[in-house]
């Protein structure tokens, strides 16, 4: 028996899956809000794929692809809400509590089978049938291990929707999650076709406005402590006016405040909307920013976590800093 989480149990769960979906009439398949790289590229090509074995199907998300996501394959097929149904089973991709669907929760509540592909830490634990690998670097990489070993063809724009979640999720793989089976799992991918530089142009190149003067912004505004270890910015809702941003715009913003040398626990906190706070936590090496997340409800991988809050952003500020402080001194 191959160990849980092993690109060998990945793929030993294929027949598990395939079962599950065999003579279903139409599948609703979800990933989370402010999706990233990997939950709209992962999400994308599993519908691809599905249609291929025959299965109708739609994709839902709370909110709209960003920018710099919105020239992937086939993404005008990611909707708010759904177009038909009823559905008869689900599948959530690239997240781990059904909290994190948002308002397309409601789709994927008391369906008859509800399937989870991911690579968080477990917090709820939704699904029947859990394909689910904390050591893959991307949902991405899974799916490449489930796919690869089927009998259904990885075309051109599946492949450049899962490298496109591996990229990112690896940061272009500059991250520890970067591993020897990922790259073999790119390197096929580029045989299927992915022009990677393409890639990364349309990600990394296609900034919005708003988005750079934010950044300008969290620099300034920068907050250090415990000997310049804890780095923290709060944005609150009158900079994404002056800027004209959204909250898609912050993309990155706390990786920018984790490069300065000293710094080995960094945090965002933004005011995306009044009275809606979202924080993003990142950290270097052994600090576990998703321990601190659940605090507060929120998860995600030890180096980079999510959080939201309701009300008042200073208060967020205070609850939140003293958590990273003790994570700090913890670790
Ligand atoms: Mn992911």
């Amino acid at each position: 028996m191959s160990q849980v989480g092993t690109p060998q149990w990945i793929r030993s769960q294929l027949p598990a899956l395939r079962q599950i979906l065999e003579g279903k009439k139409r599948a609703v398949v979800g990933t989370h809000m402010s999706p990233d790289g990997d939950a709209l590229g992962s999400a994308i090509a599993f519908s691809l794929w599905l249609d291929q074995i025959g299965l109708e199907n739609e994709v839902l998300c709370q909110d709209a692809p960003p920018s710099n996501l919105n020239w992937l394959p086939h993404v005008d097929r990611v909707r708010q809400e759904p177009i038909g149904g009823p559905f008869d089973v689900g599948v959530i991709i690239d997240l781990e509590a059904m909290s994190r669907l948002g308002r397309a929760a409601p789709y994927f509540e008391g369906l008859p089978q509800l399937v989870t592909i991911d690579h968080h830490i477990p917090v709820e634990s939704p699904g029947d049938l859990r394909i689910v690998s904390t050591k893959s670097p991307a949902t991405a990489a899974i799916l490449c291990d489930l796919f690869f070993d089927s009998d259904v063809e990885v075309t051109p724009e599946m492949a450049t929707c899962l490298a496109t979640g591996i990229v990112t999720d690896t940061g272009s793989f500059r991250y520890a999650n970067t591993t020897a089976h990922s790259l073999h799992l790119v390197a096929r991918l580029l045989d299927a076709g992915v022009n990677l530089a393409e890639i990364s142009e349309a990600v990394y190149m296609s900034r919005r406005l708003p988005a750079a003067r934010l950044t300008g912004h969290v620099l300034s505004n920068m907050r250090l402590e415990c000997g310049g270890r804890l780095a923290w910015v709060v944005v609150p809702n009158e900079i994404f006016e002056l800027y004209g941003a959204a909250d898609q715009d912050t993309e990155g913003l706390a990786n920018e405040l984790l490069s300065v040398e000293t710094v080995q626990v960094a945090a965002v906190l933004r005011e995306h909307k009044p009275g809606k706070i979202r924080g993003s936590l990142r950290s270097r090496s052994h600090f576990d920013v998703a321990g601190v997340a659940r605090e507060f409800g929120g998860g995600g991988h030890k180096n980079a976590a999510g959080v939201s809050f309701d009300g008042d952003i200073d208060k967020a500020e205070r609850q939140l800093v003293e958590a990273l402080k003790l994570c700090l001194d913890s670790s």
